[in-house]
C-alpha cells in the first residue's frame, strides 16, 4: 500500500498572479475531506506562523492549494478547488475561490495532461467548484507545450512572463446569492458606511477615513495596526450573517477593502484585509468587485472613485495596480469581467506529508 509520507504526492508548485500555491489532482488527495485537510495543514506546516515544517510561505497569499480534476460538467475542461490553508490555524478553507491562484490553473490542467495543448494559445474553460461558475483562461502554448516566457507584466511580480488571460461571466452573488445581499448599495454597521457586496468575492468596502486612516499605509504598517483589524474584525463578524455567509468567524471571507481616492491615475486606492492581514496587493476577484462599487452611487467606492474612460479599470494596492476589464450592459451594471495576470511553474514533483 502506497505511504503518502514515503512515497510522496505529485504536486506541481507554481504562482499564479501574485500568490503562490501547491497544484495538485484531485486523484492523488484523500477522498476524505477530513483526511484531505488534514494532509494539506502538514504539507504547509500549518499552524506554525513560520511554516517552518512545510512548504507553506508563512502567508496566506502563499499558503493556498488548487484540486484539479476533469471536469464533471460540460461547459467546462476542468473542475478547480481551491483551498485556502489558514497559516497560523489548523482550518483549511474552501469557503472562498481565488483568481489570482485561478490563472495557474490553465498551465497547470495542461501540464497535468487534464486536457490537450493546441499550438499557440490553448484556451482552457475552468468550473470554479467554490463559486460555480465558469472561468475562461487563454494560456500560451506555442508547440503545445505551456510557455511561461513573455512579455507580460503584473504589479506585485518581478519581471515580466506569459500573460494569461482570464474571462468572467455571470459572477455576481457568487456566494452570497446576490450581488448587493442585502439589497442596498450601503449599510451601517458600527456606524460605519459599507457596501457589502460580492462580484465574484464577497467584500465589505469602507472609506479608510472612516476608519482613521489615508488609505495609503504599508502593508506591514496595517498589519502591525491591532485596533484597526480589531474595528474590521467587529464589522466582518456582522457583515458575514447580512451578506448569507453565515457565521464567518473561521471562514477566509468577506474581505474587507477600504478605499480612498486613487493616486496613480487608477479608478481607485484600496488596501484589501484578507481578512486579517492586509493583501500585498489585491485578489482579482476582490479587484472586480471593488471595480462593480465603482459604478454604484452611494458606495464608499463610488464616492472615492475617478472613472475610467474605456472599460478597463486600474485597482490601486499597496504593490502598484491590478488591471480589471469590465464590460457594462446598456442599463450600466457588469455584463462580464477579465483580467491579464501570468503565471509560473516553480517546481514540479512530489511533496512529502510526513
Ligand atoms: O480575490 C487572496 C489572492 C487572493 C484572492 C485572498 C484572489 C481573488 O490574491 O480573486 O485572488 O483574497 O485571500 O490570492
Amino acid at each position: 500500500m502506497s505511504d503518502p509520507g514515503l512515497d510522496g504526492i505529485p504536486c506541481i508548485w507554481m504562482r499564479g498572479g501574485t500568490s503562490k500555491g501547491a497544484y495538485f489532482q484531485a486523484e492523488d488527495l484523500p477522498g476524505s475531506e477530513m483526511e484531505r485537510d488534514a494532509l494539506l495543514l502538514r504539507v504547509m506546516g500549518a499552524p506554525d506562523p513560520r511554516q517552518i515544517d512545510g512548504i507553506g510561505g508563512a502567508d496566506p497569499l502563499t499558503s493556498k492549494v488548487a484540486v484539479l480534476s476533469p471536469s464533471t460538467r460540460p461547459d467546462a475542461d476542468v473542475d478547480y478547488l481551491f483551498l485556502q490553508v489558514f497559516v497560523d490555524k489548523p482550518l483549511v478553507s474552501g469557503a472562498q475561490g481565488c483568481g489570482n491562484i485561478l490563472a495557474g490553473v490553465g498551465p497547470a490542467a495542461l501540464e497535468m495532461g487534464l486536457c490537450p495543448a493546441e499550438d499557440g494559445e490553448t484556451v482552457v474553460r475552468i468550473h470554479m467548484v467554490n463559486t460555480g461558475e465558469v472561468a475562461v483562461a487563454t494560456v500560451q502554448t506555442p508547440e503545445q507545450r505551456v510557455s511561461y516566457r513573455g512579455s507580460a507584466a503584473i504589479d506585485g511580480v518581478p519581471g515580466t512572463h506569459a500573460p494569461v488571460k482570464l474571462m468572467f461571466e455571470s459572477l455576481a452573488g457568487s456566494m452570497c446569492g446576490d450581488l448587493l445581499p442585502t439589497g442596498n448599495p450601503v449599510d451601517r454597521i458600527d456606524g460605519i458606511d459599507c457596501t457589502l457586496i460580492d462580484n465574484g468575492m464577497p467584500c465589505v468596502i469602507m472609506r479608510a477615513e472612516d476608519l482613521g486612516i489615508s488609505g495609503s499605509e504599508s502593508r506591514e504598517d496595517l498589519d502591525a495596526d491591532t485596533e484597526l483589524k480589531a474595528r474590521l474584525e467587529s464589522i466582518r463578524l456582522q457583515a458575514g450573517p447580512l451578506m448569507n455567509l453565515g457565521d464567518v468567524t473561521e471562514k477566509s471571507v468577506p474581505k474587507m477593502t477600504l478605499v480612498s481616492a486613487p493616486e496613480n491615475g487608477g479608478v481607485v486606492s484600496t488596501r484589501s484585509f484578507i481578512p486579517h492581514r492586509c493583501h500585498a496587493s489585491i485578489g482579482v476577484f476582490a479587484a472586480v468587485s471593488v471595480a462593480t462599487a465603482s459604478l454604484l452611487e452611494g458606495s464608499p467606492a463610488h464616492g472615492a472613485a475617478v472613472p475610467p474612460e474605456g472599460s478597463l479599470y486600474r485597482i490601486e494596492h499597496p504593490s502598484g495596480a491590478a488591471e480589471v476589464l469590465l464590460n457594462l450592459k446598456p442599463d450600466g451594471s457588469v455584463m462580464s469581467a477579465g483580467s491579464v495576470r501570468t503565471a509560473r511553474k516553480l517546481m514540479s514533483g512530489h511533496v512529502f506529508p510526513v
